[in-house]
């Protein structure tokens, strides 16, 4: 069986962006392995070509899941819920879109 896609979640480096958080916490939920890499914001690392060869927004969060590479948090969460399967929330376990369900339940 080949090894898994590797999975880099690219955030900021104080850990303040709740669009990062979003993300983070989508991969976290379905228990995937992935490492982190921290973009320093306040250095303007992400104004750099390394960063902007990554990131079609030049903004964290930004998802590499093996090569395939997505900004804007809504559609990594949304690509998070699809490309995995399963939610280690008990309430998402009968739910159609556990995406929406885990949006849902952070509203209440
Ligand atoms: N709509 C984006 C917003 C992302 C965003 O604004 N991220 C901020 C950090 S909270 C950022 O990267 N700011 C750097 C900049 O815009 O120059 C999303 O949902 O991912």
């Amino acid at each position: 069986m080949p090894a898994p896609a590797p999975i880099t979640l690219h955030v900021d480096a104080n850990h303040f962006s709740p669009y990062a958080m979003s993300a983070y916490v989508a991969l976290v939920e379905k228990g995937v392995a992935f490492e982190t890499r921290t973009v320093d914001l306040d250095a303007g690392e992400h104004r750099r070509a390394a960063y902007g060869a990554t990131s079609a927004t030049g903004r964290v969060p930004t998802l590499d899941h093996g090569g395939f590479r997505l900004a804007e948090s809504s559609a990594i969460d949304e690509y998070v819920d699809e490309a995995f399967p399963g939610c280690t929330r008990p309430t998402c376990a009968s739910a159609r879109w556990p995406g929406r369900c885990r949006r849902g339940c952070a509203a209440t």
